[in-house]
């Protein structure tokens, strides 16, 4: 079935309510912390508190002695028994060299290198146990100096070493573009505009902290893991292959419901190994809750970016190269995807929407003292978009036009695409989502709103920004040659029962982005049955076959298109099948509303009649066709998902505190065929939260010298509240993907790609009149105030 047929069956591009709320606010939904097992013991960490020290020695016998406890494991207990956390993304230098990739130990050997590395797993009855046992871990630190700025990093600055596998301190440097070709027409500009910023570092905070519980079976010799993860099969896979040296079949990984994972639970941490093993070792059943001051300290943090960007114009402000810096902060470690975050994710999407015939990025990546960075939503990709729309911006500023008409020059309009920096776009219409956006933000009204908010002493901003986003990670080819160390495809299977009603297993995993609705209103709609005749199995590797799980955005143009796939087998067999009911050729057979019938006569049976056909053998032709209805099938994409949209922000700026108000805010996004659209309406909203807390709330700030996290609770780390927002407005325009059975692109992430630099830029128009060019995320009041005091206008 064609994506345009698709897009136009019943089901599709309906709102319908998520099947799976009812569980979760009626307080039935079942987190990993809901597990409780037999035999079950707790478990808590001993981690560092400092940002970098030698451990000398580990004492646990006073620990030991403590009511309730069972063991306590340290480095040395783990050290040669198993291998260290595996890095998913091998990148190269220019010269070919690869990464520098050093050991990234379950429990920490010999060295500490940030505030909360783990250094022993004490395992006791209660937790409360565990908890005061693990305060009476004698652990003797020798501490070190600490390295904690990219930009230190990157100056080798201190003579600070964390890795003696990397020297210096770098993990890789890694270009892309044609660095000639950018300089002559640097050297041949009319016009260089130039920018420098900081993309501020975030702590991902999902309303569940993370949590496992392991369990060993001495009967069948067999692990099963509980854990709030995002992709369980990868887990596993990463666990037993790299790690533990298991066969996969003896762990199985099941991720129940999820409370939010925002990228930050797609990574395999130690404590998820560390509880594994030790299950085996002491035989009991083991549960580890994070605290949410865990969480801050050690849950993958996202961002984290220092650059410099140029960008050349001919004299009417058409692009002519694109020239860009970056220095990007790996933490102490390197987390599962954190290498490919500030590359392929990253410096692939500094085309954006625009024709810039020359691109040329260097990025040089760090070890710093501090909590791995990793992927967090959006993962690179608004990292590329709030360089670059802040930098266009500033471009149509100093060239004297509009935000939109400088985008509007620059606009891609002929598609496929193919950009300097490795993309090829397939498919969008930039000019449809901008036009919208401005009908919809009122921008003829601006001038007008914003003498009113003169009148009453407050400063008025308008902000543009146009993103485009690579999402459907990711053609396993394209991803296998630049350095990807698995497939990222998807498997799917259709389980359709005697009573024709349908079991879907996915290897996407949902946690708050409502595939158990979307998923069956795509196999309801090509099967013509309810969507209530449709469960969605996901999470957990005893039932479903594989998968590579829930991130950029994949779900439903990959997940989904492997259900498509098997939805595809599921209906050829039967026809056949519906052939033999109804004695006719298959080739003669029709499937279209839920029913089969013979083409030019109007004999026709019901799907629910074939299903019961299929499992009942009688008079069935078991010559010919096995019984039973179910197939599987795996989809590899042949190209990422392109979705894009222009989002226009107005901010009303309080010049005596610095007060930041986002007045209105309008989001135009292209996300192809839509399945839900109350659904998509979510996810935007949600993005556009966490892109408007990230531009002017959130800042994960360490103490510069000693490397202590000063924001590690929500007293310091400010998240954003309904409050801080005004009703958004949303639309859509629609150009169907082109290379997926559905025609989506995701969704998830792109209101968090594409709203911070819309809100900078809205607050940078509002400063202009006083002099102010530059502001760096978040915009709190404070920061805003100081500049204000600079300009001499507070
Ligand atoms: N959808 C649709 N039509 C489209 C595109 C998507 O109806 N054209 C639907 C999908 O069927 C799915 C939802 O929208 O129900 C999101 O789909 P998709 O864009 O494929 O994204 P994923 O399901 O792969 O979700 C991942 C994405 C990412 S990468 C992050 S980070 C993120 C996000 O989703 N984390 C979330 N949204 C989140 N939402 C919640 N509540 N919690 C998180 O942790």
């Amino acid at each position: 079935m064609g994506a345009s047929d698709f897009a136009n069956l019943p089901h599709i591009g309906e709102a319908y309510k998520r099947k799976e709320d009812y569980r979760f606010i009626t307080g039935s939904g079942q987190y990993t912390a809901d597990v409780v097992l037999d035999r079950q013991a707790h478990a808590v960490f001993v981690r560092s508190p400092h940002a970098h020290a030698n451990i000398k020695s580990v004492d646990a016998t006073a620990a030991l002695a403590m009511p309730g406890v069972i063991s306590v494991f340290s480095g040395k207990d783990i050290d040669g028994k198993m291998g260290g956390l595996p890095c998913g993304w091998l990148i190269n230098n220019p010269d070919g060299t690869p990464m520098k990739e050093p050991p990234h130990p379950i429990l920490a050997i010999g060295k500490v290198r940030y505030v909360g590395d783990q250094v022993a797993m004490v395992v006791a009855e209660t937790q409360e146990q565990a908890r005061n046992a693990a305060e009476a871990v004698q652990v003797d630190y020798e501490p070190l100096p600490a390295l904690v700025k990219v930009s230190d990093a990157a100056a080798k600055k201190g003579g600070v070493t964390l890795h003696d596998a990397a020297p210096d301190n770098q993990c890789y440097k890694w270009v892309l573009g044609d660095k000639a070709a950018v300089d002559a027409a640097f050297a041949s500009a009319a016009h260089v505009t130039k920018l420098d910023l900081v993309n501020n570092r975030l702590v991902p905070n999902a309303i569940e902290p993370r949590v496992a519980v392991a369990s060993f079976s001495r009967a069948t010799d067999e692990y099963v893991l509980y854990v709030a993860n995002q992709n369980p099969h990868v887990e596993r896979l990463l666990m037993t292959a790299f790690v533990l040296g298991l066969p996969e079949h003896k762990v199985r990984v099941i991720a129940p419901d999820v409370g939010g994972g925002f990228g930050s639970k797609i990574f395999l941490y130690a404590e998820d190994v560390a509880l594994t093993w030790a299950s085996k070792q002491i035989n009991r059943n083991i549960k580890w809750v994070a605290d949410r001051s865990e969480s801050f300290l050690t849950d993958a943090h996202g961002r984290d970016h220092v650059s410099h960007a140029e960008m050349a114009m001919d004299k009417d402000g058409k692009f002519l190269a694109l020239r860009v810096h970056t220095d990007a902060n790996l933490g102490a470690y390197l987390s599962t995807f954190s290498t490919a975050v500030p590359t392929i994710l990253y410096a692939t999407l500094l085309a954006g929407q625009y024709l810039t015939p020359q691109i040329y990025v260097e990025v040089d990546a760090w070890f710093t003292n501090t909590a791995p960075v990793d992927a967090y939503r959006g993962a690179g990709r608004p990292e590329a978009t709030y360089l670059l729309e802040r930098l266009v911006t500033r471009c149509a500023w100093e060239m004297k036009l509009g935000q939109d008409e400088i985008r509007k020059r620059n606009f891609i309009t002929q598609f496929p695409y193919q950009t300097p920096v490795a993309l090829q776009y397939d498919t969008g219409d930039f000019h449809a989502a901008m036009d919208k956006a401005k009908t919809l933000a009122e921008v003829d009204g601006f001038a007008a709103r914003k003498a009113e908010s003169e009148k009453k002493g407050k400063l008025r901003g308008i902000g543009y920004s146009s993103y485009i986003e690579a999402c459907g990670i990711a053609p396993s080819n394209i991803a296998g040659a630049l350095g990807a160390r698995a497939g990222l495809f998807e498997c799917g299977e259709i389980r359709v029962h005697p009573t024709g009603s349908v079991t879907v297993f996915t290897g996407s995993h949902s946690h708050g982005q409502g595939h158990e609705t979307t998923f069956a209103q795509v196999v309801a709609a090509r099967l013509g049955i309810p969507v209530e005749n449709v469960d969605v199995v996901h999470g957990d590797t005893g039932r479903v076959p594989f998968g590579m799980g829930t991130y950029g955005s994949r779900s439903i143009s990959v997940g989904g298109a492997a259900i498509m796939k098997a939805l595809d087998k599921i209906e050829t067999k039967a026809k056949k099948i519906a052939a033999h009911l109804m004695e006719a050729s298959d080739a003669d057979i029709e499937f279209a509303g839920g029913e089969f019938s013979v083409k030019g006569t109007d004999k026709k049976i019901p799907f629910g009649q074939v299903a019961l056909t299929a499992y009942v053998p009688h008079n069935y032709p078991l010559d010919k066709l096995e019984p039973g209805l179910n197939e599987t099938a795996f989809y590899d994409p042949t190209n990422f998902t392109f979705p894009g949209g222009t989002y226009i922000c107005e901010v009303e700026v309080d010049a005596s505190t610095g007060e930041v108000k986002v007045d209105k805010f309008t989001a135009v996004d292209d996300f192809g065929t839509i399945i839900n659209p109350m659904i998509v309406e979510g996810q935007v909203q949600g993005g556009i939260v966490q892109g408007i807390g990230q531009a002017l709330l959130e800042n994960c700030v360490y103490d510069s010298e000693t490397g202590q996290l000063l924001t590690g609770s929500f007293m310091d780390y400010a998240m954003p509240r309904a409050r801080d927002f005004p009703q958004f407005k949303l639309d859509t325009v629609c150009t169907p993907c082109t290379h997926n059975p559905l025609g989506t692109k995701g969704c998830g992430e792109a209101g968090a790609i594409g709203s911070p630099p819309a809100v900078i830029n809205a607050v940078l128009d509002a400063l202009a009149p006083l002099g102010i060019k530059d502001i760096d995320m978040p915009v709190t009041p404070n920061r805003v105030w100081e500049a204000l005091h600079g300009a001499g206008k507070a």
